[in-house]
């Protein structure tokens, strides 16, 4: 059992922007305190069919848009259109290679430069956090995207509790390796187990997220059940999946993608249209379901003015 602490982090107060600054109140849907048992009795969801399930979308996400008046994309296609190299690297393998995935119960080990380390339960990390849904626009380096009702907290409210001291320079995260369920970690097709990093006032961000669900209900697990991340103004492949170790550290932590091809996957991976992958251009994105790049790929994924004094004074051409 965690009991929430009192005293602040050794993380300086400068570090740690107060949410009322950068949050315009509409990027934050108030859960309205409806359990699943009672959207289910609704005679008015809809209904999704994917892989042989249904799934009750609340009612409340009915005519919801994205801050910037974008559609929300459908349940169906958020949970078949994935990418998930554990389970296959085609987009339609995670929905299909994942349901042997046990999520439940589930660990986190916070390791590192924190007072706090330990194994928690998932339950007791979620237990004293304010769930909220947050639309978010996940934009691929593959230059698609989605706009998705995420279901989540802030990580900032897990890692305060934990207490890093002031040697916890970057947050390093591991994904389980568990290759009996992930068929493709038997496979090289990726370095296992997934790790990815963010610097600690990256990871301090209100708006990184750490999600237990879409559409109001529970994450599936080709999106990352039960536990995964969201850094909305970068690249979708810093949204670690299915995480098991937090770990507080003093040295950037090297990531997947630039351990398999450090020559086209940086560490920090912001949202940038002016920087093209070796091989493509990321001035423009592909809109699912859409089959063209009809829309404009926006600096910081459109959320610069948010986040960008995090990067004041640094050269983004170099530090991609
Ligand atoms: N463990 C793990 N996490 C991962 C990936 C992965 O292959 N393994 N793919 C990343 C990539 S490239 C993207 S775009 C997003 C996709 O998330 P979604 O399938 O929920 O849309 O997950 C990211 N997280
Ligand atoms: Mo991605």
């Amino acid at each position: 059992m965690i009991i929430r602490s009192k005293k602040a982090s050794d993380i300086s107060s400068s570090e740690i922007t107060p949410p009322e600054i950068y949050l315009g109140r509409r990027r934050f849907i108030r859960d309205a305190g409806l359990g699943l048992a009672t959207l289910a009795l609704s005679g008015t969801t809809s209904t999704n069919e994917v892989a042989g399930q249904s799934q009750e979308i609340p009612p409340r996400f009915r005519n919801l848009k994205s801050e910037l008046g974008e559609d929300l994309n459908s349940y169906r296609d958020i949970t078949t259109y994935n990418n998930f190299y554990e389970f296959g690297t085609d987009k339609r393998d995670p929905s299909r290679n994942s349901s042997e995935f046990e999520p439940q119960p589930w660990t986190v080990s916070i390791e590192g430069h924190v007072n706090k380390p330990g194994n928690y339960e998932l339950d007791d990390i979620l237990a004293p956090v304010t769930m909220e849904d947050r639309i978010y626009r996940l934009r691929c380096v593959e230059a698609w995207s989605m706009v998705i009702p995420w279901h989540g907290f802030p990580l900032a409210d897990l890692i305060k509790r934990v207490e890093p001291t002031s040697n916890a320079k970057f947050v390093r995260f591991e994904t389980v390796h568990r290759p009996e369920q992930m068929p493709y970690q038997k496979t090289g097709v990726l370095p296992w187990p997934y790790v990815e990093g963010l610097r600690i006032d990256e990871a301090m961000h209100p708006l990184t997220t750490l999600v237990t669900g879409v559409y109001g209900t529970e994450l599936p697990n080709q999106n990352g059940a039960p536990l995964r991340l969201i850094v909305p103004w970068k690249y979708g492949f810093k949204g670690i999946k299915s995480i098991v170790k937090i770990e507080f550290v003093e040295e950037m932590p090297t990531n997947t993608w630039k351990m398999a091809n450090s020559f086209e996957y940086g560490f920090y991976s912001n949202v940038n249209p002016e920087v093209s992958h070796p091989r493509w251009s990321q001035a423009r994105e592909r809109r699912l379901p859409s089959l063209f790049k009809s829309h404009e790929t926006l600096m910081f994924n459109g959320y610069g003015e948010e986040v960008s004094q995090l990067y004041a004074g640094m050269d983004l051409h170099r530090w991609k």
